[in-house]
C-alpha cells in the first residue's frame, strides 16, 4: 500500500482526526457508536457528533505494569461525523460538511452492506461499487471548486501561466478524470504547496463496508476490496450490529462469544491500526513514575521535533535525546538497568525515531 508520508500537516498535538463519511442510512452514527462505544447514539439523526476514542495498545499495558505510574495517557484521536452528504447545487458537498473536513489526518467512508428494514436484501457488489463511485465523485466536485476560483484569480492578475497555476491546472485536469489528488504523485514541494486546500481526494482514505451481522470470517466484497487496495486507499468490513451486541453482554464474557461469533479483534481496534498505517504514523512511548504515555507521530520525524510535540521547550531546548525500544525495556526490567548495559541510547535531534521507541528528552530552556 503506498504511503502517505510527508502529507501529515506539522500540528502541535498528537491528536489525530478523522472523519466518518456515507449517505444517510449507511449506518455512519451506528459505526461512531461502536467505535466510541456510546450506546446513547444509536438512533440519533441530530446534527454530525464528534467521539474521543482512546486506542488500546498492548505495549501501553506492558509500560504501564513495569512502571507503575500515577497517570496512564494511551493515544487518542476524534473521530468526526461529516454530517450531510447532500450535494450543493452546484455540485460538490455543502459549506458545512466540507468545513467539518477541516484538517483531516484520514477520511473514511461508511458504505451499507447490511440489508436496512426497507430494503431486506443483500447489496451486491455492484451497488457498492457505484455509491463509492458516486462518493468520489461529490469528492471530486469538491475539490475543484476552490482550484476554479483560484485559477480565474490567477489569470486575472496575468499569472496564467505561474507555476503556481500550471500545477492547479494540472490538478483541474485530474479531478476532471474524477481522479484524486492522492494518486497524482505529487512531489514534496509540490504537497507542501496546495497543503492550504486541504483536498479532499488528498486525504488519506479509508473505505468501510458495515456488512451487519452474519459477514464475520470472510471478507463479502472482494471486489471492492481488490479495486481499493490497487488505488491505495484502506479497506475494512465490520460486522456493525454483532459487534454493538456484544457491547451489550458484561466485558468479562465478551471474549467468549467474540471468539464464537469469529469476530476476532475489535473493529474499533483494526480500524485505527488500519488508518495509522494508511496515514504512516508511528506511536512512540514517554514513561516515569508520574506518566506512561503513547504518542503518535508522522514516520520519519526526527528527535527534535518528536520533542516539540510533547512540549516546545523541549524542542527549543534540546539537547539530546535517551531511546530504547519498548520490549528491551521490559525484557531488561526498565530504565535504570538499560543504562547500566549501555541498552539505552544516546541520540542527537536528527535521530529518525522509530515506532515502539521509548523516548526521553533531555533539554535546557
Ligand atoms: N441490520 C443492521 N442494521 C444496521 C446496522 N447498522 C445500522 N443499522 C440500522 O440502519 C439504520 C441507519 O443507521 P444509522 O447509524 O443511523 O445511519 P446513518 O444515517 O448513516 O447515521 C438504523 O435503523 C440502524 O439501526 C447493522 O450493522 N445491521
Ligand atoms: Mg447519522
Amino acid at each position: 500500500m503506498p504511503k502517505n508520508a510527508g502529507i501529515r500537516s506539522s500540528r502541535k498535538d498528537s491528536i489525530m482526526k478523522i472523519g466518518l463519511a456515507g449517505y444517510s442510512g449507511s449506518g455512519v452514527t451506528s459505526v461512531l457508536a461502536l467505535f466510541s462505544q456510546d450506546l446513547g447514539l444509536l438512533g440519533r439523526h441530530g446534527s454530525p457528533e464528534i467521539r474521543s476514542i482512546k486506542l488500546h495498545d498492548p505495549r501501553l499495558q506492558r509500560l504501564t505494569e513495569l512502571f507503575n505510574p500515577r497517570k496512564v495517557t494511551p493515544v487518542q484521536l476524534d473521530i468526526v461525523e461529516l454530517g450531510d452528504l447532500r450535494p450543493e447545487r452546484g455540485g460538490g458537498l455543502r459549506k458545512e460538511t466540507v468545513g467539518r473536513a477541516a484538517g483531516l489526518d484520514a477520511l473514511a467512508v461508511v458504505l451499507r452492506g447490511f440489508e436496512a428494514p426497507m430494503s431486506p436484501r443483500i447489496r451486491s457488489p455492484e451497488e457498492l461499487m457505484k455509491e463509492m463511485s458516486s462518493l468520489f465523485d461529490e469528492f471530486t466536485l469538491t475539490d475543484m471548486m476552490p482550484v476554479e476560483g483560484r485559477l480565474e484569480r490567477l489569470e486575472k492578475e496575468g499569472k496564467g501561466s505561474s507555476r503556481e497555476a500550471s500545477l492547479l491546472k494540472r490538478i483541474r485536469a485530474r479531478l476532471e478524470d474524477g481522479e484524486s489528488v492522492r494518486s497524482m504523485g505529487l512531489t514534496p514541494d509540490e504537497d507542501r504547496s496546495i497543503a492550504g486546500y486541504q483536498f479532499l481526494t488528498r486525504t488519506p482514505l479509508y473505505v468501510l463496508v458495515n456488512v451487519g451481522e452474519d459477514g464475520a470470517g470472510k471478507v463479502q466484497y472482494p471486489e471492492l476490496e481488490a479495486t481499493c487496495v490497487s488505488d491505495g486507499i484502506g479497506y475494512m468490513e465490520i460486522c456493525g450490529k454483532a459487534e454493538l451486541e456484544l457491547l451489550e453482554i458484561p466485558e468479562e464474557e465478551r471474549a467468549v462469544f467474540q471468539e464464537e461469533l469469529g469476530l476476532g479483534l475489535s473493529s474499533k481496534d483494526r480500524f485505527i491500526t488500519g488508518a495509522f498505517e494508511l496515514i504512516d504514523l508511528i506511536t512512540f512511548f514517554t514513561v516515569g513514575e508520574d506518566e506512561v504515555r503513547g504518542w503518535t507521530v508522522p514516520n520519519g520525524i526526527k528527535a527534535a521535533e518528536a520533542a516539540g510535540k510533547i512540549h516546545s521547550d523541549l524542542q527549543r531546548g534540546f539537547i539530546r535525546a535517551e531511546v530504547l525500544p519498548w520490549d528491551d525495556c521490559l525484557a531488561l526490567g526498565g530504565l535504570a538497568a538499560a543504562k547500566e548495559t549501555g541498552r539505552l541510547r544516546i541520540e542527537g535531534k536528527e535521530y529518525i525515531l522509530k515506532d515502539g521507541e521509548i523516548f526521553h528528552v533531555r533539554f535546557n530552556v
